[in-house]
């Protein structure tokens, strides 16, 4: 079917939706899977960001949805014009396409992983040794999120030792057990295995465990070491176990079913933050929208036993405690931090914390005045909720906002701290005041009653433009590593301060990192310290 100009139209099942061309339509697919889906739902069902359903869309109508994706809005939604992440035309389809029925995008299975499957190094042709002369447990695996690739940083000599091609945007990397394997998986559901014994590391076997995903682990329990993988997806929403050495699919499990509290079919229940127990063998998998924690304890496949958790909705990201006794989990949409024990398996608490809460994996530290404890920043307000995790020796603080820190801003992503450091770092990487967004707050954890010194790293990286982001410990623990998340077509680094004294210390520049966003330190990752 063609227009009056002859360019073919894209065939719209509801007819108040406004016309497009059917390339505008496959452009708008495309630019909404890699900016909108994470946010707001292949579906549109809404989860971090609102639903965009065609009705409500419609009753906006284009000009207004327009403004919304230019300026973007208070709660959260980033500008893409203003940040000239996307065009003037294509906020113009954008605002058109979501006024149209979502497409449903394909289901993926068994046969579709198996053929996209590559074992690129059969485990009998990969080194016996190590046979590179890299100080691996210091590594730092760095997404360059818009490129594509994953930078690995000798967290010694600060020198890129080599950048490999992955999935679009990689969310997350994870060390086997042993230390050796690094995993990443992208946005688009492609999984990377990396050995990093091979003289340059290189990735050995790839998947793709579906088009959408966010998250990816492997087996800490021991007599499991490196044994078998698991990756979660948002779609299809499920999860897959893999062998860990090569990525065979081994078993895939659907997440589709009721939301914890209403009983409400949910068709979309996305597969958020996984980790990988080491006291059971067990991964923990965090069912977004249904609001569920899985236990899924790997030692008889055939014969699988998941432990389901009602935790709360909009289930995200989260960290152990201390003690890997406990898992907190951000359920942003609910302003509740869940805690599962996974000891016990089930829930210990829902905290009621600030707006939005976005720890990362967390930071955990012994108060001076509370004992262990873990915090979270929020997306949505300026303060940073720290929580008493230990029910065995301060009962009375376990599982409540013990204190309530004020970082620099809201719109924050990241927290972090380390054993060895008395510091406790935090960015504001979505605040919309460029300012604010370049820098950092670093509270005492011996004062906590002094405010945060606030620096910023953008202007001592020498960068305009761009948001610093996910404070990453060294092995050492005597330094941390920012990014600065420059525009693609633009400069970004990475920022090593000197945990000590909070000076700069290095600020690694190259051509070749582009958007630098989450980093991943061997040791600290294998490890669980944070
Ligand atoms: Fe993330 C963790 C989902 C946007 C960087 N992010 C996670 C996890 C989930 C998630 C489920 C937990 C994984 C785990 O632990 O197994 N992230 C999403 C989204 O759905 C969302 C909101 C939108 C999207 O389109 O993806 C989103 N995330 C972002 C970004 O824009 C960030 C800042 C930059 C980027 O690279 O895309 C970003 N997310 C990260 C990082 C982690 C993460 C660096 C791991 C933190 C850690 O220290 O463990």
């Amino acid at each position: 079917p063609s227009g009056l100009s002859g360019v073919e139209m894209y065939q719209s099942t509801d007819p108040k939706a406004p016309p497009m061309t059917k390339a505008e339509f496959d452009q708008a697919r495309q630019i909404y899977f890699d900016r909108c889906a994470g946010c707001h739902g292949v579906l549109r069902k809404g989860a971090t960001g609102k639903p965009l359903l065609p009705d409500i869309m419609q009753k906006l109508g284009t000009d207004s949805l327009k403004v919304f994706m230019t300026y973007g809005t208070a709660g959260g939604m980033p500008g893409f014009g203003t940040s000239a992440e996307l065009s003037e035309k294509e906020i113009d389809i954008m605002a058109r396409y979501i006024q149209q029925p979502p497409p449903q995008p394909p289901e993926w299975g068994m046969k579709e992983m198996k053929a996209s499957w590559k074992l690129i190094v059969p485990v009998d042709k990969r080194p016996k040794k190590q046979m590179n002369k890299l100080n691996l447990e210091n590594i730092f695996a760095v997404t360059l999120r818009d490129s594509g690739e994953l930078a690995l940083i000798d967290g010694d000599s600060k020198k890129i030792v080599t950048i490999l091609k992955t999935g679009f945007a990689v969310h997350i990397s994870r060390l086997s057990k042993s230390g050796r394997y690094l995993y990443t998986t992208g946005r688009d559901g492609l999984i990377n295995l990396i050995d990093l014994w091979m003289e340059t590391p290189q990735t050995v076997a790839t998947i793709r465990t579906g088009s959408d995903a966010r998250s990816i682990d492997t087996s800490k329990y021991k007599g499991y070491d490196d044994k078998i993988a698991i990756a979660g997806s948002y779609w299809p929403p499920a999860y897959v176990l893999m062998d860990g050495f090569t990525l065979e699919p081994l078993k895939i499990m659907s997440t589709r079913g009721y939301t914890y509290d209403e009983q409400e079919f949910h068709p979309e229940p996305r597969v958020a933050s996984i980790v990988s127990s080491h006291i059971k063998p067990e991964f923990v998998v965090n069912v977004k929208e249904t609001g569920k924690v899985l236990l899924v304890n790997y030692s008889d496949m055939k014969n699988l036993k998941t432990t389901e958790i009602e935790a709360e909705r909009f289930l995200h990201d989260g960290g152990w405690d201390s003690s890997k006794r406990y898992f907190l989990v951000a359920a942003n949409m609910r302003n509740t931090v869940s805690v599962v024990d996974t000891k016990d398996g089930k829930l210990a608490a829902n905290v009621k914390v600030g707006n939005k809460p976005h720890p990362g994996r967390g930071a955990n530290w012994s108060d001076v005045k509370y004992g262990p404890v873990w915090a979270t920043g929020h997306l949505g307000d300026d303060t940073i909720a720290v929580i008493g995790t230990d029910p065995a020796g301060h009962k009375q603080n376990a599982w409540k906002v013990v204190r309530s820190l004020k970082n620099h801003g809201a719109g924050s992503l990241f927290v972090k701290t380390h054993p060895k450091s008395s510091n406790l770092w935090a960015d504001a990487a979505l605040n919309p005041d460029a300012e604010v967004r370049q820098s950092v707050s670093v509270w005492d954890l011996k004062n906590l009653d002094k405010p945060a010194q606030v620096i910023n790293l953008a202007k001592a990286a020498g960068i305009k433009e761009g948001r610093v982001t996910h404070p990453e410990y060294n092995k050492a623990g005597d330094e941390v590593w920012f990014s600065v998340w420059g525009p693609k077509n633009g400069e970004s680094a990475l920022v090593v301060v000197d945990d000590k004294t909070r000076k700069v210390k290095t600020v690694i520049k190259d051509k070749r990192l582009v958007t630098p966003t989450g980093k991943f330190n061997v040791y600290n990752t294998q490890h669980d310290v944070y």
